[in-house]
C-alpha cells in the first residue's frame, strides 16, 4: 500500500502543529525527544497517531497500541489486520506482540482469527494474564472474554485474490515439485513500531497477517519476542519485517538490541545482523527478504534491509518522514559487502 503525496503533505501539516506540543512535553520532563519509528510507508500515519496519542495520554504503551491500530484498521494495508491476506485455506490468521521495555513485560497472540486488532489483544495478554503467548482458539476465546468485538476480517478483494491463487496453484502443481515450499508470494509487509517518550521509556509492538497463503497454523517471527520485536528498557528496541523463517532462526531483533548494547549504533546493528544471517545461510541478501529497524536509548534510529523497496517512517517532535534504509546488497562471504545509505544516520563509527 502506498500513501500518496497529498496524504503525506497532510501528515506533515499536522505534524508541525503536534511538534510544538511534543517539544513542550519533552521540555517538561527530560532531554529525550519523543520518537516513533515504524516499518514501511504505512508506518507513517501509524507513527503520527502514536505521537498524537502520547501527547494526549502521556502513555507510551497507549501510543504504540493506537499507532499500530491505524495499520490494522486500514483495509488498503494487505498484510496487517483487516484486509490482510489469508492462509492457504482462505482464513486470515493474525499475529502480534507488544513489549514494554521498562518492565520487560510482554504479550503476544498468534494465529488469531476474526479479531481485527491483535495488537490490543496482545497488550491485554501482557496486562491481564500471567502468560506471554496465546495462540489460535485459546487466543480468540481470551479476546472474546476481554470484550473485544469479533468480525469477519477477510475482505472481498483478498478473497478474490486467494481464489485466483488457488486456481493458479491447481494449474501449476502438475508442473512443480510437490515438495516445493509454497512460501513467498509477492506480498509481505508487517508493521513493527517502536517508540520512546520524553522520559526515555521504550516500548514496541508488531502486527501482521503473516505471509500470504501460509500453511494453516504457521506462525512467523512477528509475535515471537526477540524475533519480530524486542525491547530492552536500558538499551533500545528493534523490529523486523520480511520472511519470518529467515528472522526467527536467528532471534533477529534480540541480536540487534544486543549489538547495540555492545556499542553499535542502530543502523550498524541492523546491518551486522543481516550480514550474519546471510553468511550462515550462504544466500544473496536479496533472496532473504529480511528488513529491520531499531532505536536506541540515546534517541538514535536506524534500519537496514535486503529489499530495495523497504522504507521506514520516522516521527519526532520535529518532523515526520519516510526514510530509505541501508540496503544490504552483497553477501559478506563474498567480501564484496556494500550498500547504500540515504538520510539514515551514517555508519561512520562502525566499519564491519
Ligand atoms: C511473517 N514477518 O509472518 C512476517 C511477514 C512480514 O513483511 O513481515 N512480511 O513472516
Amino acid at each position: 500500500m502506498q500513501i500518496d503525496r497529498r496524504q503525506f503533505a497532510g501528515y506533515l501539516g499536522s505534524m508541525a502543529a503536534l511538534g510544538g506540543l511534543a517539544r513542550g512535553l519533552a521540555a517538561n520532563t527530560q532531554s529525550h525527544t519523543p520518537l516513533f519509528v515504524a516499518t514501511w510507508n504505512f508506518g507513517l500515519p501509524a507513527c503520527q497517531r502514536s505521537l498524537e496519542t502520547l501527547i494526549k495520554s502521556r502513555s507510551i504503551l497507549d501510543a504504540i497500541e493506537m499507532g499500530i491500530r491505524v495499520a490494522e484498521a486500514d483495509t488498503r494495508v494487505d498484510s496487517v489486520g483487516v484486509g490482510g491476506a489469508p492462509n492457504a485455506n482462505g482464513v486470515v490468521q493474525l499475529d502480534a506482540c507488544f513489549m514494554d521495555g521498562e518492565t520487560h513485560k510482554a504479550g503476544s497472540v498468534a494465529a488469531l482469527e476474526n479479531f481485527p486488532h491483535p495488537i490490543s489483544v496482545a497488550r491485554r495478554v501482557m496486562e491481564k494474564t500471567k502468560h506471554v503467548l496465546l495462540v489460535g482458539a485459546g487466543a480468540a476465546e481470551f479476546a472474546k472474554e476481554q470484550g473485544f468485538a469479533s468480525q469477519d476480517i477477510l475482505t472481498a478483494e483478498q478473497k478474490a485474490k486467494w481464489l485466483d491463487w488457488k486456481a493458479q496453484q491447481a494449474k501449476e502443481s502438475k508442473l512443480k515439485d510437490p515438495k516445493a515450499e509454497p512460501l513467498a508470494p509477492p506480498n509481505h509487509d508487517t508493521i513493527a513500531l517502536v517508540g520512546m517518550d520524553s522520559t526515555g521509556h521504550l516500548a514496541g509492538g508488531c502486527s501482521t497477517s503473516g505471509l500470504a497463503y501460509k500453511l494453516p497454523g504457521r506462525v512467523g517471527d512477528s509475535p515471537i519476542l526477540g524475533s519480530g520485536l524486542y525491547v530492552d528498557g536500558e538499551i533500545g528496541a528493534a523490529g523486523a519485517t520480511g520472511i519470518g523463517e529467515n528472522v526467527m532462526r536467528y532471534c533477529g531483533s534480540f541480536l540487534i538490541v544486543e549489538l547495540m548494547r555492545a556499542g553499535m549504533e542502530p543502523t550498524a546493528a541492523c546491518r551486522a545482523t543481516i550480514e550474519r544471517i546471510a553468511k550462515t545461510e550462504k544466500k544473496k541478501p536479496a533472496d532473504l527478504h529480511i528488513n529491520f529497524l531499531a532505536i536506541d536509548k540515546q534517541g538514535r534510529w536506524g534500519a537496514a534491509g535486503t529489499d530495495a523497496g523497504y522504507e521506514i517512517a520516522v516521527v519526532t517532535a520535529e518532523s515526520a518522514r519516510l526514510e530509505k534504509p541501508f540496503l544490504v546488497v552483497y553477501c559478506p562471504c563474498d567480501s564484496l559487502f556494500s550498500g547504500e545509505t540515504n538520510a539514515i544516520r551514517s555508519l561512520s563509527r562502525f566499519r564491519l
